[in-house]
């Protein structure tokens, strides 16, 4: 496994994403994938799934200090007191004293910004995650975040795969010592067929899934891909032993096009 510095953070490279996940194939894909070298959980509070993150943790044996847990706080929840209150009970649906990573899950332009930082730093004084970082900034909001926030921001999660050109967002983390975390990496299964991929990876003895994926982590970038099947577990995990060069990571970019985002709400902020 690698992992991605910043700003402090030590992440490992691929995580295991949870959302739409619940119930007891939550905890049984989590128990799962820890069990095959996974080292790296992401929930989130609205994900609904944060009890079953931490029934399958437990029952995988492997120790808690051993992965890399995040969760995020919902954008509802982002008056000072409120997000305070909102980690504190993510900790005991997860049953943990303290998670890795905790996260703004959208920006909210209702509540001022350094307010609702200074409560996330408030909760990483107060020992409730060991560090913080937002998902889906923009460009312009990492900015005003970075120089807003009293405690260094380790990350930006927003939606990144080959068909999603996200240069501009990877730039501003790279500037701030952020890492990008990749939610949706492989554009939710539909790069599983897609015939650069397919090629590319047949030159490997490896599946366009997988490519996409290398392609992620040769660019510093966490990936968190979700699976409820084990051998889709496997084969996500299984990308340290090749190497796409310089023509393969270019042809893999170009794949970018207008239409690539998949996901967007009408409360999400006016994209790069
Ligand atoms: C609404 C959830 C988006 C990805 O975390």
């Amino acid at each position: 496994m690698l992992y991605v510095e910043a700003n402090g953070a030590r992440i490992p490279s691929i995580g295991l994403g949870t959302w739409e996940l619940r119930g007891r194939v939550c905890a049984r894909v989590v128990e799962q994938a820890l069990r095959l070298g996974y080292r790296h959980i992401d929930t989130a509070q609205v994900y609904e799934n944060e009890r079953e993150v931490g029934e399958g943790l437990r029952s995988s044996h492997v120790k808690r200090d051993d992965v890399f847990v995040t969760t995020k706080v919902w954008t509802t929840h982002f008056a000072p007191n409120d997000l305070l209150r909102s980690a504190k009970e993510s900790l005991v649906r997860l049953r943990m004293s303290d998670v890795d990573l905790l996260l703004l899950h959208w920006p909210n332009a209702h509540v001022p910004l350094a307010e609702t930082l200074g409560a996330l730093a408030h909760a990483k004084e107060l020992g409730l995650a060991r560090h913080i970082g937002v998902s889906n900034f923009t460009v312009g909001l990492i900015e005003e975040a970075v120089a807003l926030c009293p405690q260094p921001l380790v990350c930006d999660q927003v939606e990144y795969h080959p068909y999603l050109d996200q240069t501009k967002v990877r730039d501003a983390c790279a500037q701030a010592g952020m890492a990008l975390v990749a939610y949706s990496p492989i554009a939710k299964g539909h790069i599983k067929s897609d015939a650069v991929l397919t090629r590319i990876g047949a030159a490997h003895r490896k599946s366009a899934a997988q490519v996409c994926l290398r392609w992620l982590v040769q660019q510093d970038v966490v990936a968190i891909p979700r699976s409820s099947k084990i051998e889709r577990l496997s084969e996500n995990i299984e990308i340290f032993d090749f190497t796409l060069d310089d023509a393969e990571m270019a042809e893999i970019s170009a794949l970018a096009n207008d239409g690539g985002r998949l996901t967007d709400f009408g409360f999400a902020p006016k994209w790069d």
